[in-house]
């Protein structure tokens, strides 16, 4: 397969520091050469350009959507590059950064693409709005705004319309729900499993069910969205805001695996490493045995 690989060095999204040292990180991590290691050509496009703002403008583009304006623009680049990627027959991999580049990767892909899927792994569901938002962090908006839920700077990101239809997006590994969150699972009928119910079901059990549910609604390719907070807090001290509860790292690259075996997985985010708050390397290294089982698989 030929990889883009893009970086998008962004912390706007979660509004805590670190997030953006992610790409150079896996570089020097060498991610290149273990995605090469897989027979995969790797091209390293860089990373993508992220307008610089003061701290003082954090509120300045609206009340309770921080740093509005940037995380709008670097998404609006990165959506172009991921949609040229796909066009060009790359499969991108995009690495942040926090999680509000799901906007961008998300709409990059849905242009090249009739009617996508977007599996979403996160101890968080992601949809809140400017509404719902506890915090104000875009991070915690970007897979609702996808659905064309939510501020319309957001849902018209890169085109003007939702991006994914609702009955094409899982939520795995969700743990921590915010109200107005849990409110529009219920209104749009989201899919979303706990770790606890994927371990009642069975992770095989689980993809082989997802995958009939898109392929009987006509999806022609699935965007594979990855926050490193999917995993249980105790692996990944370098995650911003770390859950418990959540798979060990043998059950992520088991379910990761299996994703991507479908061969219907086009394209992937991987997010929210914050080199700043790791011990040591210990959270960028498992991010590298991770993308390095994954990438094994990808054929
Ligand atoms: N739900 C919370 C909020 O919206 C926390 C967001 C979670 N942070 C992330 N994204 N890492 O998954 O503020
Ligand atoms: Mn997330
Ligand atoms: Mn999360
Ligand atoms: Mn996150």
């Amino acid at each position: 397969m030929d990889i883009n690989l893009i970086g998008v060095p962004i912390f706007y999204g979660c509004d805590k520091e670190g997030p953006q040292f992610g790409p150079d990180k896996l570089r020097e991590k060498n991610i290149v050469s273990v995605l090469k290691k897989h027979n995969h050509k790797v091209y390293d496009l860089g990373n993508i350009h992220v307008p610089k703002v003061s701290v003082k403008d954090k509120f300045s583009y609206h009340s309770n959507m921080k740093y509005l304006k940037p995380i709008v623009t670097a998404n609006t680049n990165l959506a172009h590059v991921v949609n040229m990627s796909i066009k060009n027959n790359n499969f991108p991999l995009i690495i942040g950064g926090d999680h509000s580049i799901g906007l961008g990767s998300i709409s990059g892909v849905s242009s090249s693409y009739k009617n996508i899927g977007v599996i979403w792994l996160d101890a968080h569901a992601d949809i809140n709005t400017h509404e719902t938002s506890p915090s104000g962090n875009v991070h915690g908006m970007p897979l609702g705004a996808s659905m064309g839920i939510g501020h319309e700077d957001l849902t018209n990101l890169y085109y003007g319309e939702a991006k994914v239809r609702p009955e094409n997006v899982f939520i795995l590994g969700a743990r921590d729900i915010d109200s107005g969150e849990i409110d529009l699972i219920k209104e749009k009928n989201i899919n979303v499993y706990s770790p606890k119910e994927i371990r009642e079901i069975g992770i095989e059990n689980l993809v082989n069910s997802i995958l009939d549910k898109l392929k009987a609604n006509d999806v022609d390719a699935i965007h594979l969205s990855f926050d490193m907070d999917f995993i249980d807090s105790s692996y990944v001290p370098g995650t911003g805001t770390p859950v418990s509860n959540g798979f060990n790292v043998d059950e992520t690259k088991l379910l990761l695996r299996k994703l991507v075996q479908t061969d219907m997985i086009k394209s992937m985010d991987f997010v929210e490493l914050n080199t700043l708050l790791d011990e040591g390397d210990r959270t960028s290294d498992l991010a590298i045995e991770i993308l390095d089982s994954v990438f094994e698989c990808i054929k």
